[in-house]
């Protein structure tokens, strides 16, 4: 029996093949079980690419606040006022547009992996962003959900949104650890005011580490109580049906979409026609950038409408 191979699961096949390839059977495993992994660092990023993005993000930090921002030292808003700020902490938005280290980021084949497993190849980017944290009070641990609920808080049984927090600095329960509430993914709602607090762990990493979600998964975090930073890239995905946090589809620019291969495109929604004016749908998208498995099913229907119009 050839695993990796059947017919009837063509499209996941490749997925499968990766996960073994790249050795994430034990993380697809964690995140099947309890709703949340860790990868260690080595199976995420050589050194020289973390350091390459986790100086970047800290320019842009400098950047976007006219502040000098260093790993031993607390942050300061400076004049940086994107919503929303808490006490020691601010995020930086639309990554992906800022330097093009982040499009190797989503590609990395570890992110792009499970990701892929989580949302079954119907992935985009939702929004790449940079949790900025000091030290600051917090009364809760401030759980919740990134899966958008119905009207009652309820959740899909699958996987909508998932998410995964390269750590670019230490993880631990003073640093502000991210906390899990573990097997949560399986309860398919929002936990309710001061919910779950209890049962939450501190999800401690080294940095360089990826800490990988379930988009169901009941999350916060512990206070951070040491001095210095605590950063990371947030990589929030969510299936193509959904709105994306951040605007990609219509913003992101014909030299990324050249030099960068396909799943890139899709992962901006370069292949997607919705969202169109007077001028209607544009098809040419798709047929330019669409996934083999959509290709083919779009090559099947015209096949079967050319013969039924011979017959
Ligand atoms: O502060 C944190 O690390 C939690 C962030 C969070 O909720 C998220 O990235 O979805
Ligand atoms: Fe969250």
């Amino acid at each position: 029996m050839r695993f990796g191979e059947f017919k009837s699961t063509e499209a996941f096949n490749g997925t499968f093949k990766r996960i073994r390839e790249l050795g994430l059977e034990k993380h697809v495993f964690e995140l099947d079980s309890y709703g949340f992994t860790v990868v260690p660092p080595e199976q995420v990023a050589d050194r020289a690419f973390f350091e390459r993005l986790r100086e970047t993000v800290l320019r842009i930090c400098r950047e976007r606040t006219g502040v000098e921002f260093r790993l031993d030292r607390n942050g300061e808003f400076g004049h940086y006022k994107a919503q929303p700020q808490t006490e020691g902490q601010f995020l930086l938005f639309y990554l992906l547009m800022a330097d093009r280290v982040f499009e190797e980021w989503v590609l990395n084949p570890t992110l792009y992996t499970l990701i892929d497993y989580l949302l079954r190849g119907q992935q985009q980017v939702s929004s790449l962003t940079s949790f900025v944290k000091w030290k600051g009070k917090r009364e809760t641990l401030g759980l919740h959900s990134d899966c958008p609920p119905d009207r009652d808080g309820r959740l899909p049984a699958c996987s909508d949104v998932a998410n995964a927090a390269y750590c670019l600095t230490d993880y631990t329960l003073d640093n502000g650890a991210i906390a899990m509430v573990p097997g949560s993914h399986t309860w398919c709602r929002q936990p309710r005011r001061g919910e779950g607090e209890k049962s939450a762990v501190p999800v401690e990493a080294e940095s360089g580490s990826l800490i990988v979600w379930h988009g169901n998964t009941w999350h916060g975090a512990f206070e951070k109580k040491t001095d210095g930073l605590r950063l990371n890239v947030t990589s929030y995905h969510c299936h193509r049906r959904l709105k994306n946090q951040e605007n990609y589809q219509w913003r992101v620019t014909r030299e990324m979409l050249d030099r960068n291969p396909p799943e890139f495109a899709r992962l901006v929604g370069a292949d997607d026609q919705m969202g169109w004016d007077e001028n209607g749908p544009d098809y040419s998208r798709m047929a330019k950038y669409g996934s083999p498995e959509v290709k083919k099913r779009m090559a099947g229907a015209r096949r079967a409408a050319e013969e039924a119009d011979a017959a």
